[in-house]
């Protein structure tokens, strides 16, 4: 069974971090409507979704994802790269402590769980502004006893790893060249993103579904065209907010 860890969207979200895209107002009464058709996603794909109440003061806390890292063996419980969103872990640390051993990456490392993409025993960490060298030693560190290997990956233009670059099928990667070297994840199959559609990267694989974003035709006929059955979601209010599909939630075996 499939826990999708999730948290509510914060009435603050106006005042969320951004990086690389200008401010544009985020309807929030949609962005719950848009988050309560996620979850429902989730739950009718088998998920058991465990969702954590919103809090107020957290503009950033439904981009779950970037709070922790959930492996069978232990769950990592990031440092983010933003001050304004390490309050966020305190919430899903005690949520995760039900269900894994945890570690804590710890200063001076930045971690954002958004960087961290997992392929089998690969551990990819991407070296942007929010996640540093510290914790790649850390993660290193914390993984090695389980034979994971860690290793940095340059990317440019976007704000994770994860914007860049997801898996959406066994052996496969939908990814954009632009924003990262595919000629790192030797021996998979890669799917570029449209040319159009820079950001059109991030997709959420389950066990039996992948979940992609309605906004990005163009890269879903690719997906489409390559045999894959993405499932549609509304996420237009996150997007403004630099968020997409995989960071709604933190998907982990029971
Ligand atoms: C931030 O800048 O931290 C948020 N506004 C967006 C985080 C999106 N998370 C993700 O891609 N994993």
């Amino acid at each position: 069974m499939l826990i999708a860890l999730t948290r509510g969207v914060s009435p603050a979200m106006n005042r969320c971090e951004l990086t690389h895209l200008q401010r544009r107002p985020i309807d929030i009464v949609l962005a719950d409507r848009q988050h309560q058709a996620y979850q429902a996603t989730l739950a009718a794909q088998g998920c058991t979704v465990l969702a954590l109440a919103a809090d107020a003061g957290l503009a950033d806390s439904v981009f779950v994802e970037d709070t922790a890292i959930v492996l069978d063996e232990v769950a990592i419980v990031t440092r983010p790269g933003a001050p304004s969103r390490r309050p966020e872990t305190t919430a899903v640390t005690l949520a995760l402590a039900s269900y894994r051993h945890l570690a804590l990456i710890e200063a001076p490392a930045t971690l954002d769980g958004g960087d961290v993409l997992v392929l089998g025993r690969d551990v990819f960490v991407g070296q942007g502004s929010r996640s540093n060298a510290h914790a790649l030693t850390q993660l290193q560190t914390i993984l090695q006893p389980w034979g994971y290997t860690v290793r940095g990956v340059a990317m440019h233009d976007c704000l994770h790893l994860k914007s860049a670059v997801t898996r959406v099928a066994p052996g496969r990667l939908l990814l954009n060249p632009a924003w990262v070297d595919a000629t790192l994840f030797q021996g998979w199959d890669v799917i570029p993103v449209h040319p159009a559609e820079p950001a059109a990267a991030n997709a959420l694989l389950l066990e039996t579904a992948l979940i992609y974003p309605r906004h990005t035709p163009l890269t879903r006929q690719r997906l489409v065209a390559e045999g894959l059955m993405p499932i549609g979601v509304d996420i237009s209010e996150f997007a403004k907010a630099e968020g997409g599909v995989s960071c709604c939630s933190i998907i982990f075996a029971a």
